[in-house]
């Protein structure tokens, strides 16, 4: 058996798998493992032209196999599976090794990860891969937490094996301590949603208020991606649209069920933007929006209810409402990520990750699902400004989405009229007249919440915090 891998992968289903053939074709000779043997003789024999493999069958012949200190990244299930390897090696490493997680895990089980293998002397990175199995194997977008030590010790093979951005950066940055690689990870997951039920709606749109078949849908999104929405969705979009089924010659879009799955990571998002406190609007509507789609029996009942039918526009109007609906998946798309952003913001404060935003930018820049040439601008405001209090503080984006609002108002009352929903283009809406309403209704809230629990409130006029005695005489008290 060779002795001296410079770097081990255990677990190679198709993520596993491809990592390990990206890292043998950049030169590392790869120490190999999975559950099921079968798997790692397959890679060992199939792919063995394409670089060193060194195929093993247990924990102890991986840790034998690996040069000092050793290098294992662990590509199995998030969850169990994951704390079942880590407790299954723990023993057999030694203090200055480095495992790394590059599977979805949540970042509150990275950070208890780390937390333990800390105590040993052993060095955890949790790093997000992204790209799926295209990405694993010619380069994907990653997004490593952990201590300095262990990011140096893995940094010329992530810098090796990862995507390169436009300016010919890899798409890997050191993105903080224990768990806030996985931490931006979800949140690029949740992102992900938010952008493609933001590209769903436009889509579903155009095509009930024109008429236009999806091959015609499709051209709109190729000339789309020409510009300012250039990105690998867009791409796929256009190219989703144009397939026609080879079955029934009808357009693919038609033959396939209307029901999103999701695997979970959105969820995370939803769940920990609420223990943070806050507001993901246009995430947690794209979530909603797969839940709903699964939800057979409602949709069936929902079927009956009134309604009004869209109305077919004119071509001209058409050209007209599809420049329109351009300005508004724009708007909202900058709203959806200056919300996943303000999410990392919040969590970084909470955790003390220092988490460089303009880093985040770039490693989303190459690799991943959500790359796109905006992210240049987003990279460049918060490299600009890291302090950026939101990304709808920049200038340039302040500028485009003011030029954007009033076609934006227009899609979302057309779609309210014509009875189309857009969950995320109405949420992104709303959270930009949220945002620019001097006086929120949140005064009434409190007001309530003071009149039926005592929860007090303060004035506008002076400093204290207050109760008015709705049960007697309403005269106010001081409380501090
Ligand atoms: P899966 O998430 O489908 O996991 C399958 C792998 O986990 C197999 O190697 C399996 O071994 C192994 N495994 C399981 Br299940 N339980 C195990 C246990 N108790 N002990 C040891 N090994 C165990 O694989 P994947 O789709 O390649 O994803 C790998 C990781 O990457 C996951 O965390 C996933 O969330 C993440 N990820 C996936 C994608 C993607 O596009 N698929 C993208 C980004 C990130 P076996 O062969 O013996 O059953």
């Amino acid at each position: 058996m060779h002795t001296s891998a410079h770097i081990g992968v255990t677990g190679l289903a198709v993520m596993g798998r491809n990592l390990a053939r990206n890292l043998a074709r950049h030169g590392y000779a790869v120490a190999i493992h999975n559950r099921t043997p079968q798997r790692t003789r397959d890679l060992a024999t199939g792919c063995a032209n394409e670089g060193t493999f060194v195929p093993v069958e247990s924990a102890k012949e991986m840790v034998a196999a690996l040069e000092r200190p050793r290098r294992l990244i662990v590509m199995v299930q998030a969850g169990q599976a994951t704390d079942d390897v880590i407790a299954e090696y723990t023993p057999l490493l030694e203090a200055g090794d480095v495992i790394v997680d590059g599977g979805n895990a949540h970042f509150a089980d990275t950070r208890r990860r780390e937390a333990a293998l800390r105590q040993a002397g052993i060095h955890f990175l949790g790093a997000g891969i992204s790209g799926g199995e295209e990405g694993a194997l010619n380069g994907p977008s990653i997004m490593p937490g952990g201590s300095s030590h262990a990011y140096d010790l893995l940094a010329p093979v992530l810098n090796d094996i990862a995507a390169t951005t436009p300016e010919g950066t890899p798409a890997v940055a050191h993105l903080g301590p224990d768990g806030a690689g996985h931490f931006v990870k979800m949140v690029h997951n949740g992102i992900e949603y938010a952008d493609m039920q933001l590209i769903a709606e436009a889509y579903h749109l155009i095509r009930h208020t024109t008429g236009y078949e999806p091959q015609r849908i499709a051209e709109i999104f190729r000339e789309w991606n020409r510009g300012r929405l250039n990105s690998y969705l867009v791409e796929i979009t256009a190219e989703v649209l144009a397939h026609r089924d080879a079955d029934t010659g009808l357009p693919f879009i038609d033959v396939i069920a209307d029901t999103a799955e999701q695997k979970g990571t959105g969820r995370w998002t939803v769940q920990t933007a609420l223990d943070l406190g806050v507001p993901v609007s246009g995430i947690a509507e794209a979530v909603f929006a797969r839940s709903t789609s699964g939800h057979a029996t409602l949709r069936a009942a929902g079927s009956a209810l009134p309604g009004p039918a869209p109305t077919i526009l004119g071509e001209d109007d058409a050209a007209r409402f599809i420049g329109q609906v351009e300005q508004a998946l724009y708007a909202s798309k900058v709203i959806a990520y200056a919300q996943g952003i303000h999410q990392i913001q919040a969590a970084s404060r909470t955790y003390a990750w220092n988490v460089d935003l303009a880093a985040v930018a770039a490693v989303w820049r190459a690799g991943c699902i959500i790359r796109a040439s905006f992210l240049d601008r987003v990279r460049e405001s918060y490299t600009a400004r890291p302090d950026l209090p939101s990304l709808l503080a920049d200038p340039g984006f302040a500028c485009e989405i003011g030029t954007a609002q009033l076609p934006w108002r227009l899609v979302v009352s057309r779609a309210t009229r014509d009875g189309v929903p857009v969950p995320a283009f109405a949420a992104a809406l709303t959270h930009y007249d949220t945002l620019r309403t001097p006086r929120l209704p949140a005064a009434l809230t409190q007001a309530q919440r003071d009149y039926f629990g005592a929860h007090t409130y303060r004035r506008n006029d002076r400093p204290g915090v207050y109760h008015t005695r709705w049960d007697s005489d309403r005269s106010e008290q001081p409380i501090t």
